[in-house]
């Protein structure tokens, strides 16, 4: 008998200038030899300048591509990027209640998009209703949860936020991303259980094209639980291939802005 094909289910919405959103879910998982399966919860029409508009999936139609997925394939870890409604949240929430426990849930809190215009520039997507849905209902049922630090303020209203006091309150494990403190040296760390710290510390790399680097960070944890890593082991190998992958994205442009995509194939084609 052959063995199951090993799949990701991401949970987010479409960024239409491919960098971030479930096109960058897609290839992050792929990548790493998965099969992608995917729950579109909104649309957006942006660019490497704006976020044009953004509208969400009607709830009803989330909830029928979550059911005929499940009918079919049991993932092996899931991914939830942007939600895009409070009913798209209630939908989710309940999914994550009918999910087999042992199913790794990885929830990256999409708050804003970030364009550059030239200077960077975010465009805020979602309601205090949506953070509070993120904090009570979405993060206890995760695995791991990976806010930036601009998410953690905004999600514990905090102006130091205390990732402890995130972890503690609502989720069993956090990364904290700590790329947005304006240092040189860039410091993310694992929490688990509120008590367990895992620190990665690296020098900023001073690259341009870093749009769907959240997107794509989350992606990769939840491949590498999918593929059956610790979390602790999951979060040292993205940190390690984010590096890989950032290093490589700065030597093209893409787009009017410079704020282009973050590339994360082996091997990219340029032209003039
Ligand atoms: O990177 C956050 C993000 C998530 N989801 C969608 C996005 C973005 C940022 O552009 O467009 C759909």
């Amino acid at each position: 008998m052959p063995q199951k094909l090993l799949t990701l289910l991401s949970i987010a919405g479409s960024d239409n200038i491919g960098g971030a959103g479930i096109q960058a879910d897609i290839r992050a998982g792929s990548s790493l030899g998965l099969h992608v399966v995917t729950a579109l919860t909104s649309v957006t029409a942006q660019n490497s300048r704006a976020l044009v508009d953004s509208i969400s999936v009607p709830s009803d139609m989330l909830k029928n591509q979550l059911d005929a997925i499940m009918e079919d394939i049991v993932p092996d870890a899931v991914k939830i990027g942007m939600i895009g409604s409070v009913e798209n949240l209630n939908v989710i929430s309940k999914f994550l209640d009918i999910l087999p426990n042992k199913i790794p849930i990885v929830v990256d809190p999409v708050l804003y998009v970030t364009v550059s215009q030239p200077s960077l520039l975010k465009f805020e997507l979602d309601s205090l209703e949506i953070r509070k849905g993120y904090l009570n209902d979405i993060f206890p049922k995760a695995t791991i949860v990976t806010p930036n630090l601009d998410e953690l303020k905004m999600l514990t209203g905090e102006t130091i936020p205390s990732a402890l006091t995130l972890v503690k309150l609502h989720a069993k494990a956090a990364v904290i991303k700590g790329g947005h403190a304006k240092k040189d040296q860039i410091e993310d760390n694992l929490l688990i259980g509120g008590e367990k710290m895992i620190k990665v510390s690296h020098p900023r790399i001073n690259c341009h094209n870093l749009h769907g680097t959240g997107c794509v960070y989350s992606s990769f944890i939840a491949s590498y639980l999918a593929l059956g890593f610790d979390i602790k082991s999951a979060f040292q190998a993205t940190e390690r291939k984010m590096q890989t992958i950032i290093n490589k994205s700065c030597f093209y442009d893409l787009g009017i802005s410079s704020y282009g995509p973050l590339n994360i194939n082996e091997n990219y084609q340029t032209g003039s």
